[in-house]
């Protein structure tokens, strides 16, 4: 009987336990005031950045690449720029599934990031570090699948 109530126990816990992994990955809304928005200022304003996905709506499942506009506050293309890519879902506590990588460079600012991928619906943040000659500067979209 001793077994048999551990048992139940175990059971009981191992309910509990995926019952909170189910609420936190599938019941929380992102947050309302959210700036969904695809251009803006770098966060210490030194580029202005515009992020454009190849396939819009962007969809959850397959890689897909997206477009990163580099330029000046006064709107001179930034050529040369180094980026690297990373992000992840800030209510799941998790990273990105892949490691995007910037592939080629398209003239005027304009850069290819491929590799992106989506495997969840919910609250995704995509952040570009970016080095260049105005200097050090990084930028975060949100996207919500
Ligand atoms: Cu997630």
């Amino acid at each position: 009987m001793k077994l048999r109530r551990a048992v139940l126990i175990a059971i009981a816990l191992v309910a509990v336990g995926l019952a909170g992994w189910a609420a936190m990955h599938f019941l929380v809304r992102p947050p309302a005031e959210l700036d969904l928005s695809r251009s803006k200022p770098s966060a210490m304003g030194l580029y202005s950045v515009a992020m454009a996905p190849e396939i819009e709506p962007v969809q959850r499942g397959p890689l897909q690449a997206l477009v990163l506009t580099l330029a000046t506050p006064d709107g001179k293309p930034v050529e040369g720029a180094h980026i690297t890519v990373g992000g992840g879902m800030p209510q799941h506590g998790h990273g990105l599934p892949t490691s995007p990588e910037v592939t080629a460079y398209l003239g005027d600012g304009r850069y290819r990031v491929e590799g992106v991928r989506f495997n969840m619906s919910g609250w995704w943040e995509l952040k570009f570090a970016i080095s260049a000659s105005p200097g050090d500067d990084s930028v975060t979209f949100n996207l919500v699948l």
